[in-house]
């Protein structure tokens, strides 16, 4: 009985440890933009009910899943600079994240108001990179927010195209309720049986 006790607890110990899912937060209509300017914009307590939603400039078309967003048309020399950001609710801890991304022109990201990636080169390009998961806070709100423009980020020119899509991928470790507890209560069982027999 004590050994299938044991062999009961490793099994479900196993289950716990696999439980790791993958987010893929994508470039979409659900990101709040706007092209002005605010101070504290990319912190998660900001009130960004003033702003607008991204506009999908490209139709169906897709980079890596995530849709061809700006603030207001893609052509055009107005709206040449916008922000967006959107609040990332999950439970669990990132254990790894990585992005890739095509933007017209240039772009900063910002993940829980902390500067975590800067081009400037003033083009137009696609990219990857991984990301250092203790930038998100576990088992929490996290802000994830961007600056963009069409031509270069700190003196913009050469303007007239824009647009930006992307897709971050996080791997999260989740803790699973149900399955503490059925461990809390197998010990609990365990422990009983035990002294029964003392
Ligand atoms: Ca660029
Ligand atoms: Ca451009």
């Amino acid at each position: 009985m004590r050994n299938l006790f044991i062999i009961c607890l490793l099994a479900i110990f196993s289950l716990v440890q696999a439980e790791v899912i993958t987010l893929n937060i994508l470039s979409d209509t659900t990101w709040k933009s706007t092209n002005t300017s605010y101070a504290s914009w990319a912190t998660l307590g900001f009130n960004d009910s003033g702003w607008s939603t991204a506009d999908n400039v490209n139709g169906t078309t897709t980079y890596s899943g995530g849709y061809y967003i700006w603030e207001g048309a893609r052509t055009g020399t107005t709206n040449n600079e916008v922000f967006f950001r959107k609040i990332i609710s999950f439970t669990g801890t990132v254990l790894s994240a990585s992005m890739v991304w095509v933007v017209d022109d240039d772009m900063e990201m910002y993940i829980n108001n902390t500067q975590v990636y800067r081009e400037t080169n003033g083009g137009a390009e696609s990219g990857s990179m991984t990301i250092n998961p203790t930038y998100f806070l576990s088992s929490s709100q996290n802000i994830i927010a961007f600056h963009t423009t069409d031509g270069d980020l700190p003196s913009p020119h050469d303007q007239g195209d824009q647009y930006f899509a992307f897709n971050i991928t996080l791997v999260v470790d989740v803790p699973e309720p149900s399955t503490v507890l059925l461990v809390g209560l197998m010990l609990a069982a365990y422990g009983f049986f035990k002294f029964r027999k003392h």
